[in-house]
């Protein structure tokens, strides 16, 4: 008996420290955890494995999903079970189950097995919840105030309502969305804390709706619903040609609120004829571009009441569509870092100025006490002149002003509503008393995305260069990445966003944010495969089509596909994809594409500096025809991922005569091309366009070029971010590193060295001689030349998915420039993978983490001779290591999950 016990004990503890072993964490749902109030059918579903033990691989899971928590955990009435499944697969399992349905919450858990014969627990009960599946869903009717305001500038209406609740709410969601920003409040307090909702999409074909939890705002007995509807992206400026109302007159609301008794009940307050409307609340005027207008006496207009008293209007009901409603696929925008002014000075000119340190995105935060009426305007710049002065003429026509009117009751909280600025400094008029971090800050406001990388090196200018990309990044992702976000601009720009999305998913889980974009970059292409230079499209036609713009319809799709392996995704984007390709054939003549408006190599090294007269210039039919090959090229690529095989064939001959036209047309027989720049030798090389034996020459005539201008790059958007890739893969590491550690102009440490905190539009945004570039067009904010970020996490630390989502990693670090160390860390799909070295005294030490479910291909550079340990034991001797091998003086292995230290 007690000899049964004791087995049954042992039996038990061994399973228990099996489990122990092997866990699952971090589960998502299209990208979200937990994510409320989503449209997609068939969600996806990822989780990640945590094992103690080095080289784990899953090799079954097993899903269930359930509508109610308790039985899901008893595995009763499941909505899907996909029992055990032999399968490694732990990102983008697509749901299976019963068909889903509308404002449902479906609890999920999943548990997996590994080859070392551990079986995890049930991971912990997530959940996904929907939304409102169906056109038919929504009872609530589109408002308006009834005066017509006819797209005019004028104060953010406010749409009110009160509702009496029978007794205690079980639950309650709130399903809403505007033309024009909303501000919704219950009960005087703000619901949610997003900004710039329901967000910038392509509003006609696209208009996302929120779902917000609101049980714990609602109490029995009087409630009221505040809606403020600021102008925004709808109705406000828009594209730099001074565009109001570019997709409609008249704000509006939809707003649906369903209530759910502790005694079963149910109730819906909805938008309709029974709410009111007034022009008399403190919101005067809201402009994106512009700023706001704030009078902090007419809060006591928002406060909660009947909506009866003088100012308070009918309201009228239009009959919009409701098929273009979709829930939001990105993360919000919401509220990051604060800043202290640094500095709160005046300038030479007299001006009352404060300094965040920092060039970023949002807006200041006053905590003010006045006399009431009194006026405190704030305006914005990025950057100071050289004397000391404020300086905003870069912003065009953007006036980046707020202006507060105090209330003089109490201390005024002051920030705006619907409108975001771009600036280091403020301009301070109309308060002389003392500012500091107690009533002065400034806020970073961004959409949601978790930071994913880190990269740091011995050379502090190279961090900051590392700092000046991401806070680019930031600064330029609130809602939809665009090109800056300080002027009269402030655009989704297409070829910006190709250029970054490598770097910019090194930097953070930008996966949602992305599958966001190119819903619209999908509604917004033309019906012949055209693509606009903006997404969300507000350019004219005839802009659209330039290359290295419009191939972000095959670049983003792929790239994306890279960094997280979502099959999903590139299905979505194939049509697109080969519709751009298509259209592109459709315009081309024997194979060229030779037509067409084209920025070219945008922003090169220009003429006018190049004395030498060694030209920077590159042919931009020449660029055209390589981006032709390039999207082919990817475009062949998704066709073999996705099994279509027809099309892998007939992409793949139309790709050998593009670039047989290319040989054809602009190069020579001994392999010169028609443009002598590095953009045109960068572009030839790193799209494959040249046959084998020609490429040695043409990386070395690109190696001399890099030496004629004195270890000084000339490319523009479209060359810079592959320049030091081709020099790296020709043999030409060294001339990377010369480039990427210059120090003059043109060069990426040239703006670190005049102070930047941010990626500059131009490389010489700031002159040496202090002067600045054409007002017209000099952004200190604009993320495309920091593209070389995603060089210093593959070639420096040398990190890189080896297969789609880094299901296999490469870490092949490429040590140079004479940095002591170098460490990046990259959180996958998978988990956290890291590469990080330190050179001292001739020994290398190598830091390397491997995620469970993923195996590595290591390359040790220059060991070809040298006794390599790891953790103080031969690398032969280390199980989790096989295949090690020489290649080319270096030392390549294969490693299981896990953390290794090497040392050489
Ligand atoms: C500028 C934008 C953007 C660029 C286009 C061609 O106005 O700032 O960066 O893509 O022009």
């Amino acid at each position: 008996m007690r000899k049964t016990s004791l087995f049954l004990l042992f039996i038990l503890l061994s399973i228990f420290v099996r489990a122990q072993k092997l866990q699952v964490s971090e589960l998502t749902c299209n990208y979200k955890s937990n994510p409320v109030g989503i449209d997609a059918l068939q969600p996806q579903l990822s989780w990640k494995l945590e094992a103690a033990e080095r080289n784990t691989m899953q090799t079954a899971y097993e899903l269930r999903v359930a509508v109610s928590k308790t039985d899901l955990q008893n595995g009763r009435q499941l909505e899907w079970q996909s029992g055990k499944v032999n399968s490694g697969q732990s990102a983008h399992l697509p749901y299976k189950g019963a068909a889903l349905k509308s404002k449902t919450r479906y609890y999920w858990q999943v548990r997996v097995w590994d080859n070392h014969k551990n079986t995890s627990e049930w991971s912990d009960v997530n959940y996904w919840e929907t939304g409102l599946l169906t056109p038919n869903d929504w009872t609530a009717k589109w408002i308006q105030t009834s005066t017509d305001t006819e797209g005019k500038v004028g104060p953010a209406p406010m749409f009110g309502r009160s509702f009496d609740l029978l007794g205690p709410v079980k639950n309650a969601r709130l399903y809403i969305t505007a033309h024009g920003l909303y501000e919704a409040k219950l009960n005087g307090q703000k619901v949610g804390d997003h900004y710039f909702t329901p967000g910038w999409t392509s509003y006609h074909k696209r208009l996302q709706y929120q779902t917000y939890d609101v049980t714990a705002m609602l109490r029995p007995g009087k409630n009221a619903a505040l809606v403020t509807i600021g102008d925004g992206w709808y109705r406000g400026n828009l594209e730099f040609n001074h565009k109001r109302n570019l997709y409609g007159k008249e704000v509006g609301l939809l707003f649906q609120l369903e209530i759910e008794y502790a005694n079963g009940r149910k109730e819906t307050i909805s938008s309709d004829e029974n709410w009111k409307a007034s022009f008399n609340g403190p919101v005067k005027a809201s402009d994106i571009y512009n700023g706001e207008t704030y009078d902090a006496r007419l809060e006591k207009n928002t406060a909660v009441q009947e909506f009866t008293t003088a100012g308070w209007q009918k309201v009228k009901t239009v009959d919009f569509k409701l098929d273009n409603l979709v829930a939001p696929i990105g993360p919000a925008v919401s509220k990051h870092e604060r800043f202290a002014p640094a500095k709160v000075f005046k300038t030479p000119k007299g001006e009352l100025v404060a300094d965040f340190g920092q060039n970023l995105v949002g807006w200041v935060q006053l905590k003010l006490k006045g006399k009431a009426g009194d006026t405190v305007t704030l305006n914005h710049a990025e950057v100071l002149d050289k004397d000391g002065n404020f300086y905003t003429e870069n912003l065009r026509n953007a006036r980046q002003e707020n202006k507060y009117i105090l209330s003089g009751a109490k201390t005024d909280v002051l920030e705006p509503h619907f409108t975001f600025q771009g600036f280091r400094y403020i301009k301070i008029s109309g308060y002389n008393g003392k500012l500091d971090s107690t009533n002065l800050n400034a806020i970073a406001i961004y959409s949601d995305m978790a930071p994913s990388g880190k990269f740091a090196t011995s050379n502090p200018l190279l961090n900051q260069l590392q700092s000046n990309i991401q806070w680019g990044q930031k600064g330029n992702f609130v809602d939809v990445p665009t090109d800056c976000p300080q002027r009269d601009e402030r655009l989704g720009w297409t070829g910006d966003a190709q250029v970054f999305f490598k770097t910019a998913a090194y930097n953070m889980d930008v996966a949602a944010f992305f599958s966001k974009w190119l819903s619209d970059l999908n509604v917004d292409q033309h019906a012949n495969g055209n693509v606009p230079v903006v997404i969300p499209d507000v350019r004219a036609i005839k802009n659209a089509g330039s290359a290295g713009w419009g191939d972000v319809a095959t670049i983003i799709p792929w790239d994306f596909y890279q960094a997280y392996g979502d099959k999903a995704l590139l299905a979505r984007q194939y049509n697109s994809m080969k519709a751009w390709v298509e259209y592109i054939r459709s315009i081309s003549k024997n194979n060229l594409w030779n037509s067409g408006p084209h920025y070219g190599d945008w922003l090169f090294y220009t003429m006018a500096d190049d004395r030498d007269g060694k030209a920077a210039i590159t042919d931009k039919f020449f660029i055209a025809q390589a981006f032709y090959a390039h999207s082919t090229q990817n475009l062949i690529n998704a066709a073999k991922v996705l099994g279509n095989n027809a099309d892998v064939q007939t992409y793949t001959e139309l790709l050998k005569a593009i670039k047989q036209a290319f040989l054809n047309e602009y190069v020579t027989p001994s392999g010169r091309l028609v443009s002598s720049s590095q953009t045109a030798y960068v572009l030839a090389l790193n799209f494959d366009l040249l046959p084998e034996n020609l490429r040695a020459q043409a990386a070395q005539r690109l190696a001399d070029n890099v030496a004629a201008y004195g270890n000084h790059l000339t490319t523009g958007f479209l060359g810079t971010p592959y320049l030091c890739h081709v020099l790296s893969r020709f043999g030409y590491n060294d001339v990377a590193y010369k480039l990427l550690l210059q120090e003059t102009y043109p060069s990426w440490l040239y703006p670190v060295k005049k102070g930047a905190t941010t990626i500059w539009e131009r490389w010489d945004g700031i002159k040496p001689d202090g002067s600045f570039q054409a007002v017209s067009m000099n952004s200190f904010n604009h993320y495309a030349y920091g593209a070389i970020g995603d060089w210093m996490y593959r070639t420096v630390t040398g990190i890189t998915e080896l297969e789609p989502g880094y299901k296999k990693i490469s870490i092949a670090p490429k040590p140079g420039g004479n940095l002591k160390n170098a460490s990046a860390e990259l959180q996958t799909i998978y988990g956290k993978v890291k590469s990080s070295w330190t050179i001292e005294g001739g020994r290398t030490k190598l830091t390397v983490i491997i995620p469970a479910n993923t195996t590595a291909k290591i390359v040790l550079p220059n060991t070809a001779n040298l006794k390599i340990t790891e953790s103080g034991t031969a690398i032969d001797k280390i199980k989790a290591i096989t295949d090690v091998k020489n290649v080319a003086g270096n030392t390549e292995l294969t490693a299981g999950s896990g953390t290794y230290q090497f040392e050489y």
